[in-house]
């Protein structure tokens, strides 16, 4: 029998009685289903499992990503695999060891974004190293209607480079990485499939909004995290080793405390789900603008450098 102990107000369950080494039975995937719509992120404490489980486990919610728009430290034999992980192999950093350090909702720089993130804690530092939750809903549904009016029309520009500590994983990783995942464009609301509720889509990787300045959106993307993140509206967790924690990523974000000793281990194992939607690249936009006759073109580029 499961259980279902909601853990925050704002988000975060904890499941008690399963064990994601088995299958599931239609019965509790339906429980663990409706609890995730309710309480966006999951706890199931004391699991013993493998990569495989968790593949087969994270299945059940959909088709998994094979990250391959960031294949630096997948798991040796399964794609759908990455590990997360400050441990170094051969004397070299990992290419993970800051993973997920701003707020932000995975892999929200690619045209799929993540629909939902599993982890699973192998090993953890003896103190810090927490993962905080912020509930997009709520951020939502918190704004005055006039700035959900203008929110609600916005796109936001989506850019991996603004992935707090890229530059701290080496020259190589983070060019690559860029080279892999150029900017994308998102609705900075969208609307959750299964709940029918607006969710604010806006994080520290967005640099700008289409069709507005960068001066006009820094500061209200600014003020969009801040809001995002009140503590009202966040579910820390504290980590157990061999939690499995899932989350959704389309009506949260989240980030990973750096607060630990980088000598003690710290060493997870994730699986993605693909997202249920798909955005579109920046570079898209350009043949439009590019299509205008030359005249109105230099007339747009004069009032675009006195915005500017
Ligand atoms: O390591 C963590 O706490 C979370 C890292 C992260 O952002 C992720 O797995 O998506
Ligand atoms: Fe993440």
């Amino acid at each position: 029998m499961l259980t279902v102990e909601p853990l925050g107000y704002a988000c975060g369950a904890r499941i008690a009685g399963a064990d994601l080494s088995k299958p599931l039975s239609d019965h509790d995937l339906g429980v663990i289903k409706a609890a995730w719509t309710k309480h966006l992120v999951l706890v199931f404490p004391k699991q013993q499992i493998t990569p495989v489980d968790l593949v087969a486990f994270s299945r059940h919610f959909g088709e998994l990503e094979d990250y391959a728009s960031q294949p630096f430290n997948r798991h040796p034999d399964i794609n759908e695999v990455m590990v997360l992980t400050n441990k170094r192999t051969n004397g070299k950093a990992s290419p993970t060891y800051n993973a997920g350090q701003n707020w932000h909702t995975d892999l929200s720089y690619t045209i799929r974004p993540a629909k939902g993130t599993t982890l699973y804690c192998l090993e953890r530092p003896s103190v810090g190293g927490d993962t905080m939750f912020a509930n997009m809903y709520l951020a939502y549904e918190t704004l005055s209607p006039k700035m959900q009016a203008f929110v609600d029309g916005l796109e936001g520009i989506h850019d991996a480079s603004l992935i707090q500590g890229l530059e701290k994983r080496g020259p190589e990783i983070a060019a690559e990485y860029k080279r892999l995942n150029p900017p994308v464009i998102h609705p900075a609301v969208r609307l959750h499939p299964e709940s029918g509720r607006k969710a604010l889509y806006v994080n520290e990787r967005v640099r700008q909004f289409v069709g507005l300045s960068e001066a006009e959106s820094k500061p209200l993307i600014r003020f969009l995290c801040d809001h995002s993140v009140a503590s009202r509206f966040v579910y820390r967790h504290y980590w157990s080793v061999k939690d499995v924690v899932m989350w959704d990523n389309r009506c949260l974000t989240h980030l990973a405390v750096g607060d630990y000793d980088p000598n003690e281990s710290r060493h997870m194992i994730r699986t993605s789900g693909k997202g249920d939607y798909v955005g579109r690249r920046v570079e898209t936009e350009r043949p439009q603008n590019a299509a205008r006759p030359a005249a109105s073109a230099e007339i747009a580029a004069g009032i675009a450098a006195l915005r500017d």
